[in-house]
Parts: C-alpha cells; sequence; structure tokens
C-alpha cells in the first residue's frame, strides 16, 4: 500500500510511545515503578550511594560510591549534615584594647573569630551559632557562605571596627557584623550548629593585651599566643595561616 505516514507501525514505522505516569525519561532503564516521578534523565542509571545529591548530566553512570564522584563534592550544612569535627575554632582576638583607637583604629570592638574547614567537604555555615559561656549569648548566622576544605573565614566581632584596625577584607567573611565581644578577663568561644549541638569551644582565662590566641600551625592540637605582629600594634593572624606554637 501507499503509506502517507511511514511513522505509522504498518508502514513500517515504530509503535508510537505511550507515556507512562511521570516518566520523562527517554530511556527508562531504571524505572520499575508506575508512578516514578523523579527519573528525568536521559540516559539514566540507578543511583544508590549513601550521598547523593541529583545527578543532572545528561548521560550518568551508575552511583555506587559513598561519596558521589560524578558530581562536585556535596557540601555539609550546618545542623544538617556536617560531619562532626570538620569545622574549628582556629583564633580569636578577645582583648584588642591596649592599642589606641586613635592612634591605630583599633579598638575594643575590633575583636574576631577565625574558622577553618579541618573536614573533607566544603561547608555552608548558614545556620552556624556563634557564642561564647552564657548560654542566652548565642548569634545565627542567617546566610549562606560556603568554606572549602582547608579554607579558614574570620567572623568580625564589628566589621567597620575590624576593617579599621586590619584592613578591608582579611578573609573576613563580607556583609555582616556579629555584634559579639567576648570578655577580657575570661570567657568562651563557642560555636554550634543550628540545633545547638556544639561543634567546637575554647575557654580561657585572661586573654592577651592585643594578642590573639591560635592553634599552632605546627600542631592544631596546641593553642598559644600569636608571635608574628601583624599591623597597627596588633599581635594576630586573621584569615592567615596561624603561628606555630612549638619551640
Ligand atoms: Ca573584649
Ligand atoms: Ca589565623
Amino acid at each position: 500500500m501507499l503509506c502517507l505516514a511511514p511513522a505509522l507501525p504498518a508502514c513500517g514505522g515504530l509503535a508510537p510511545f505511550v507515556a507512562g505516569t511521570a516518566d520523562t525519561d527517554s530511556v527508562a532503564a531504571d524505572d520499575t515503578t508506575p508512578g516514578a516521578t523523579d527519573d528525568t534523565s536521559t540516559l539514566d542509571a540507578p543511583d544508590t550511594d549513601a550521598h547523593e545529591t541529583p545527578d543532572t548530566d545528561v548521560v550518568d553512570t551508575v552511583d555506587t560510591d559513598v561519596v558521589d564522584t560524578d558530581q562536585a563534592p556535596p557540601i555539609s550544612v550546618i545542623g544538617v549534615n556536617a560531619a562532626a569535627g570538620s569545622l574549628w575554632i582556629n583564633e580569636y582576638l578577645a582583648d584588642p584594647t591596649d592599642v589606641g583607637v586613635s592612634a591605630a583604629g583599633c579598638g575594643t570592638d575590633s575583636e574576631f573569630i577565625e574558622l577553618v574547614n579541618v573536614g573533607t567537604h566544603p561547608i555552608d555555615l548558614l545556620g552556624l551559632q556563634l557564642g561564647d559561656d552564657d548560654p542566652t549569648h548565642r548569634i545565627m548566622l542567617g546566610v549562606s557562605y560556603v568554606l572549602q576544605p582547608a579554607a579558614i573565614v574570620t567572623l568580625a566581632g564589628k566589621e567597620a571596627e575590624f576593617d579599621a584596625c586590619f584592613g578591608a577584607g582579611a578573609s573576613r567573611l563580607p556583609g555582616f557584623s556579629y555584634a559579639f565581644s567576648l570578655n577580657n578577663s575570661g570567657d568562651s568561644v563557642v560555636i554550634l550548629d543550628a540545633r545547638d549541638r556544639e561543634l567546637d569551644r575554647r575557654d580561657f582565662g585572661s586573654s592577651g593585651d592585643a594578642q590573639s590566641e591560635q592553634r599552632g600551625s605546627d600542631d592544631p592540637a596546641l593553642w598559644c599566643l600569636a608571635t608574628s605582629a601583624l599591623r597597627n600594634g596588633v599581635t594576630a593572624s586573621p584569615g592567615a595561616t596561624n603561628d606555630p606554637c612549638g619551640p
């Protein structure tokens, strides 16, 4: 017969495709349930890894790894899936007051807390809480900021005062002023996740005058006063590698 519609089966064409319920992929290799709604890739295969992120690549491979390797590393979120012990307090300056405010631009509010990601995944600091020895004193970061593995970031007690003392930036988490202050005569620096689970803390007695306390770059288990003078009479390393604590 004369085929005017060669796509029809009778004309040697393929049978028309009848779409299944919510099944939108072209090659449904892994759809075993009629109501699959989550399979939208073109050439998909089952994802069986424990820490999955959505597979959006066109040509997929079977994911059997614990940590997905055909995607960028998953970002851990504070209070959700950040690995315990992956975020540390790395340095803090509680007492910058021995430096003259008018002469050097540093004052009582030029305090900072430096954090480091010692884990293997990026960490989104959204939901992180800063605290001191008073459990009613908590400040939660309400915005997203991704800290890469091995990266450090400085949280300024007061943004303008920090910049006046140390210069603008200094790896300071931008756009925020946390309005925290640490007691010079002794206090605690505490970081918690959004569910009030403590991630790290540092309790200290009388703080160094215009001198930060820090983990040693030679041994992060050690704490000591910073030794390298930075600027404006302050000895600290906000946003930069700490000094060693060893001899
Ligand atoms: Ca203080
Ligand atoms: Ca530092």
